[in-house]
């Protein structure tokens, strides 16, 4: 059997952040499920649809990554599409708490595991609202993002 795991985020948009622990992912794993959580409550700079878009664009490099958008929790994800392991980057102390809190939640949901792998020092201060606040104001932000986005933030913005 193929071995799978999920990298779930809302990319709104895909980072350097983001792109460094998938493809660090798809190293260790047959398949990587990049799945973009569907959040009602937040509407966010990017469509759902736009989100994907710019994720596959991204990952089409990696070979082994499926992009795909859920709406519900993260373990039915899991259950549905027969995934065992949930793998998050941690940034700073600061991500510790709330990550520790879902995975503890998640594995006393359904005994899904969440391996955490430290990020790249370069991108630790990374994250997609402040590329979007940085990039609202006029700053440059294409070094944080790969080209596909800078692009797609450029059109946005406009
Ligand atoms: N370096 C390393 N990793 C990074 C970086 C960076 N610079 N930036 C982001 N990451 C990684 C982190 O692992 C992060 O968790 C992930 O990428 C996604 O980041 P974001 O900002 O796109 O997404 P979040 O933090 O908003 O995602 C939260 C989830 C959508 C995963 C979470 O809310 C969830 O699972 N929701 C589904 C509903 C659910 O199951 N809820 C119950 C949870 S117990």
């Amino acid at each position: 059997p193929l071995r799978r795991a999920v990298c779930p985020g809302s990319f709104d948009p895909i980072t350097h952040g983001h792109l460094d622990i998938i493809g660090r992912a798809s190293k260790l794993y047959d398949v990587v499920h990049v799945t973009m959580m569907i959040n009602k409550s937040k509407k966010g700079l990017f469509t759902t649809e736009e989100r994907v878009e710019l994720i596959r664009e991204c990952t089409r490099e990696f070979g082994n990554v499926r992009v795909d958008a859920f709406h519900g929790l993260l373990v039915d994800y899991c259950k549905q599409h027969d995934i065992p392991a949930i793998v998050k980057g941690l940034r700073a102390v600061s991500d510790f708490d709330y990550e520790l809190q879902m995975a503890q939640m998640n594995n006393g949901l359904t005994g899904v595991e969440t391996l955490f792998m430290p990020t790249n020092p370069t991108y630790s201060f990374l994250s997609s609202s402040l590329v979007k606040e940085v990039a609202t104001w006029g700053g440059d932000v294409s070094h944080l993002v790969p080209d596909p986005v800078m692009r797609a933030l450029e059109r946005k913005l406009a």
